[in-house]
């Protein structure tokens, strides 16, 4: 008997992934009537996804190489557990248009937009003169990649020093050179694309402005795939350490209503032209009354919550539905954005079992995590445990929620960076809302003596 919301087409879905997202994907999986198949490596084999999901299937020892992104064993997971469809989550092969076009040529539904469209923003050049052509004007930059030293010092003048060098096929500030003067140019574009040929087998590399103090600002899409575009509203990730996210929040302190009309303006009709299927984001310097667009993430992101509290929405299911029935259940001109989240992302500083765990609650209150007492982070993957969102009327009762929620938390058993994250959001800059990327070495330095 089918529920009057399960989707008929996928009756058995696999996650490509593990911890907290995997946990995250399941659950909307049963609300979907969509049975789940988890994979998991040795290291896993008593994780909370684990034992969330219908079925679970060891792909492998610890190391992600061998494990989660090891595509034949994925696949022959899938195939053998009869699914009709594979989520990839975040990071791991979630941007892999490789991996995407053996997912759909295995016959399988891929939970992400098309492998062709992943590889067309996945270059981040082509993607630049793309977003210039939707109203979404880049950083002031070359339109193409540059190889020669020369040419690139005359480009780099045009443009104004200070400029950085990023690798075309990159993302997530792998590779980047900040370059201050013309005579320091060969030698940092020369690094540049040693660098961006060893993490991304392709050594390409452009040029921008380099904006000093920008805010960075993402916009949530859900996009059905032939036409229709939903934006969820923007996310603020400026508070990051070594171009990892700590904390986010929704909407930004730093865009105004105007600027806020334009983003999404050019946004609709970029992954309206593109026919955009699922979750994406487009991410954005704000550096005063301006936005540059700098990439697309073609795939869900570990701070969508955010987006969720603020929209009421469940962007996991609205991404299942869009690319397993090319339908969303969501009306753009309905979408009613209210309040204010902020998420604060748990770190583990050292992996081991966790001993004791108290997970906060109360209205406004959301704890994602693949924590449980007992448990045991393993010291192969990503540090981040658990992330703490908090949503209410407005940003400095958001803020002290989150400060109350933090303090009712506790994890023992593995250190976790709790404390840093109180400091820093009732730091006072921090409430002020007005501070850029600068802002986490400003005050990193005074975290770390006062705690
Ligand atoms: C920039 C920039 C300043 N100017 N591009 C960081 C990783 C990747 N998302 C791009 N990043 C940046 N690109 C130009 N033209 C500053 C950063 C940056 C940054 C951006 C957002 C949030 C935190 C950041 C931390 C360091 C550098």
């Amino acid at each position: 008997m089918t529920e009057k919301n399960q989707v008929p087409r996928i009756r058995r879905l696999l996650i490509a992934n593990r911890g907290e997202i995997a946990v995250r994907i399941i659950r909307s999986c049963r609300e979907l009537g969509i049975k789940t198949v988890a994979v998991y490596s040795t290291a896993d084999k008593d994780s909370l996804h684990v034992r969330l999901a219908d079925q679970a299937v060891c792909i492998g020892p610890p190391p992600a190489a061998q494990s989660y992104l090891n595509r034949s064993n994925l696949i022959m997971a899938a195939l053998n557990t009869n699914c009709q469809a594979l989520h990839p989550g975040v990071g791991f092969l979630s941007e892999n248009a490789g991996f995407a076009r053996l997912v759909r040529d295995k016959g399988l539904v891929f939970i992400g937009p098309d492998p062709e469209v992943i590889e067309l923003l996945g270059d981040k050049v082509i993607a630049r003169e793309t977003a210039k052509r939707f109203g979404l004007p880049p950083t002031p930059g070359t339109e193409e990649a540059v190889s020669d030293p020369a040419a690139a010092a005359e480009l780099a003048e045009e443009i104004g020093f200070p400029v950085i060098i990023k690798a075309a096929a990159g993302g997530g500030g792998k590779g980047m050179r900040i370059v201050r003067e013309k005579k320091a140019m060969a030698e940092n574009l020369a690094l540049a694309g040693r660098e961006a040929e060893a993490n991304f087998a392709d050594g390409r590399v452009f040029i921008e402005r380099y904006l000093e103090n920008p805010r960075h600002v993402e916009l949530q899409i859900i996009a059905d795939g032939s036409g229709a575009v939903a934006i969820l509203g923007e996310r603020d990730c400026t508070v990051q350490k070594n171009h990892q996210k700590l904390i986010e929040e929704s909407p930004s302190p730093g865009v105004t209503g105007d600027m806020r009309k334009r983003m999404a303006a050019g946004a609709e009709r970029m992954f309206r032209e593109l026919k955009y299927r699922g979750a994406g984001t487009i991410e954005f310097l704000v550096e005063e009354n301006n936005f540059y667009f700098m990439e697309v993430n073609a795939r869900v992101q570990v701070e969508h919550p955010v987006s969720e509290l603020v929209s009421g929405t469940d962007i996991i299911r609205q991404q299942i539905l869009a690319c397993a029935e090319g339908r969303t259940e969501l009306k753009a001109a309905a979408l009613h954005l209210s309040g204010w989240a902020v998420e604060c992302r748990i770190n583990a500083l050292s992996p081991g079992s966790v001993t004791r765990l108290e997970i906060p609650g109360g209205p406004g209150v959301r704890f994602d995590s693949f924590l449980y007492s007992g448990c045991t982070v393993p010291p192969h993957y990503d540090s981040m445990v658990a992330k703490l969102i908090v949503h209410d009327a407005g940003r400095e009762q958001a803020l002290n929620r989150m400060n109350r929620a933090l303090d009712e938390l506790i994890i023992e058993g593995i250190k976790t960076n709790r404390e840093q994250q109180k400091y820093i959001i009732n730091h006072a800059i921090f409430r002020s809302g007005n501070f850029g990327t600068s802002y986490y070495e400003k005050i990193a330095r005074e975290a770390e003596n006062a705690l």
